[in-house]
């Protein structure tokens, strides 16, 4: 079914004069009522109305994560806090995390693009919606849960963590879709088999999985043990989160954009030129219909194509591919984002040297973590009881402050190869 038929099938040219009335007036509301986006107007000698075509959209300027963190927390927001509602953030808690705010208005989109894409999945209002994203600051649990309300689904707020208990539940309440990133669904599938509780054998047919990239192998591989269809959804906290991007069960191929509220570009994440059609390159969202927190041309960094023939479900909305990677050094463990200079940051503070590696390995189909730091020379003859409360320490604050489990490993000085070039920080040896 498709939840929202007069815009999900909207032809091409009614879509793009949608686009590209709600473009001019966000550039409008943006000019308004954020300085920054007043200044970048100004500095590349435009305004709003030089915005006469959805082609146009290349004299807009940019917005990357950095400057979210430069106007923190609250510099880009476009309406006074009295109409903001709710807050989320990306993780990165060391001071300078990226905050996004909403409106109702906001929320209330949110609600219906995610809907949307629970049904594209195949989802409906006698569904039973497990939702095992997080809730929290992260857009995952909140977002699916609002999502799975406006379908009519009975929605169940699971939330992360407690796995045994989550497959009982997931038993005892017949839950029928599961949402969660997709390596967590293949430990449920394997906590289940422990607890003596066969996923493959429950009601569930329906996996809405995402927040960090899989392969299609990885599709299949969920797809035989727990006998659902797996489906792909993509978002982002800065652009909303999950909703953003959805695969439909008719197709599995490729991300139907929600393009009446997004105008997606792919550029040359060097030159930062537009690409033509099909060409693989960095995705960049302007958030055509958000009040609270706009973005103009936001660089996701996430490296894909659009694929713009017709699908057989009858959307009329183009689809991203599969993510190949991004743009930036950016890592996502067990779906929580991590940048190598968060660790590093914090190693510091620690009073450790800076020669350090990240590596990450996957354990069945867990990421796994390991900072190897080597030690001062002074701290070499610390007691070796000394060293362990030191790795505890460290250990505990990486926990803290980027919600992710590492396993911290004091090296002996000098031990950590060296680069003559930009040091190699991070060994990703996950296989996916
Ligand atoms: O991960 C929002 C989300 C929640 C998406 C639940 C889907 C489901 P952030 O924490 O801000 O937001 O991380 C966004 O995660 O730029 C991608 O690099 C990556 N990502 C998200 N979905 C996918 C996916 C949420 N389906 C970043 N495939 C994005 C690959 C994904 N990467």
């Amino acid at each position: 079914m498709i939840f929202d038929i007069a815009h999900e099938t909207l032809p091409r040219e009614e879509l793009e004069a949608l686009q590209l009335r709600r473009l001019k007036d966000l550039c409008n509301r943006v000019y308004a009522n954020v300085p920054f986006y007043r200044r970048r107007f100004d500095e590349l000698g435009i305004t709003p109305s030089d915005i006469r075509s959805l082609k146009d959209v290349k004299l807009l300027p940019f917005t990357e994560k950095q400057d979210l963190r430069n106007n923190f927390p609250y510099g880009l927001f476009a309406v006074p806090p009295q109409n903001i509602v709710r807050l989320h953030a990306s993780s990165g808690t060391t001071g300078k995390a990226t905050v996004i705010g909403y409106t109702r208005r906001d929320l209330d989109n949110w609600a219906d693009l995610m809907a949307r894409c629970l049904s594209m999945a195949g989802a409906n209002a006698s569904d039973f919606v497990h939702v095992a994203f997080g809730y929290g600051l992260f857009t995952g649990g909140l977002g699916a849960h609002y999502g799975a309300e406006r379908l009519g689904a009975t929605t169940i707020p699971v939330s992360g963590g407690a796995t045994k208990r989550q497959v009982q539940l997931m038993r005892d309440f017949g839950a029928t879709v599961l949402c969660c990133t997709p390596s967590y669904a293949l430990f449920l599938y394997d906590a289940g088999l422990e607890a003596g509780i066969d996923i493959g054998k429950l009601p569930l047919r329906i996996g809405v999985f995402g927040a960090e990239p899989w392969t299609e192998e990885m599709r299949a591989d969920i797809e035989r043990k727990m006998r659902i269809d797996a489906l792909n959804i993509y978002g982002l906290s800065e652009v909303m989160g999950p909703g953003v991007a959805m695969e439909c069960v008719e197709a599995k191929q490729g991300m139907h954009i929600q393009e009446d509220h997004f105008l997606a570009e792919i550029i040359d994440p060097v030159t930062g030129e537009q690409l033509p059609p099909g060409a693989t390159g960095e995705l960049v969202l302007t958030t055509l219909t958000k009040e609270g927190a706009p973005l103009l041309r936001y660089r996701t960094r996430d490296i894909t194509s659009l694929e713009t023939t017709p699908c057989r479900c009858g959307r009329t909305f183009v689809r991203v591919n599969r993510f190949s990677g991004r743009s930036d050094d950016m890592l996502i463990i067990r779906g929580v984002n991590v940048f190598p200079t968060q660790i590093e940051t914090i190693l510091l503070e620690a009073g450790m040297s800076p020669h350090y590696q990240i590596i990450l390995t996957r354990e069945g189909t867990l990421d796994n973590v390991e900072v190897q730091v080597e030690l001062t020379e002074s701290m070499f003859s610390d007691a070796v009881k000394d060293l362990q409360q030191r790795e505890a320490r460290i250990q505990k604050t990486i926990k803290e402050f980027l919600g992710v489990t590492a396993r911290v490993r004091l090296v002996e000085p000098r031990s950590i190869q060296r680069f003559e070039g930009k040091a190699q920080r991070v060994l990703d040896r996950r296989q996916m």
